[in-house]
């Protein structure tokens, strides 16, 4: 059985857990310590030295690390049910639409992960303002690529959705925190991709996911 060291929390896990769900894979879920909250990392770092979620452990107890890394590998090793076009320029744009997120838009939030870390009392609002401005810019570099037809690329599901959706997810639903952060509202294309890939059963199951893990972390 393959097992996955993840975090309900964490936007990459999901990237991962909806290619498993969709190939029809059977895999076990571990939560390692020290991923939100600080605590030491332990052992986990011997399985994977980045210290990071998530990483997918082997039958034969090799392990991977990097989500786009253990798709490709699932993808490779499982290439039916297929998560990329057949066609070249297809399987680039699929992998276009995942880096843009891994780079542009991921690392424009991470600042705002800093931040929040803090009471907002003490949040630097011209900061929080510019960090927010570069997401946007960052999400203007995925509004006029994004299909348009309920999914990321094409009329069906890729690894594009499993990047974006829970990328797209901290935009709708955590960066309102910033008071006057409705990025989504002001990219029309996008927000239509994020309003219909809810409606697919895997994506949505995988956000539904992480909407109880918020709300377990808030103890609620
Ligand atoms: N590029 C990595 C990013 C993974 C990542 O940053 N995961 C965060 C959780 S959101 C983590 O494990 N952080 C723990 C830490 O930095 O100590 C991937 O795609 O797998």
């Amino acid at each position: 059985m393959l097992t996955l060291y993840q975090t309900y929390l964490s936007p990459f896990p999901p990237r991962v857990r909806l290619v498993l769900m969709y190939k029809g894979l059977d895999f076990e879920v571990v939560e390692p310590p020290g991923i939100h909250d600080g605590a030491a990392k332990g052992e986990y770092l011997r399985i994977n030295p980045i210290g990071r979620v998530p990483a997918l452990v082997l039958e034969d107890g090799r392990a991977l690390p990097e989500s786009e890394v253990i798709c490709e590998y699932l993808e490779d090793r499982y290439p039916e049910p297929a998560m990329l076009p057949a066609d070249a320029w297809g399987r680039a744009q699929v992998r276009m639409l995942s880096r843009i997120s891994d780079i542009y838009v991921v690392m424009a939030m991470l600042p705002l992960f800093n931040i929040v870390a803090a009471p907002p009392a003490q949040w630097d609002q011209a900061a929080v303002a510019r960090h927010v401005r570069s997401v946007g810019q960052a999400l203007d570099l995925l509004e006029p690529v994004i299909g348009e037809h309920g999914y990321a690329y094409g009329n069906k599901l890729t690894h594009a959705d499993g990047t974006l959706a829970p990328i797209l997810q901290l935009v709708a639903e955590w960066m309102p925190i910033f008071r006057g952060a409705d990025l989504m509202a002001e990219r029309p294309r996008l927000n239509a991709y994020w309003q219909a890939i809810q409606l697919d059963p895997l994506c949505g199951a995988v956000i539904e996911e992480t909407r109880a893990a918020v709300l377990r972390s808030m103890g609620r």
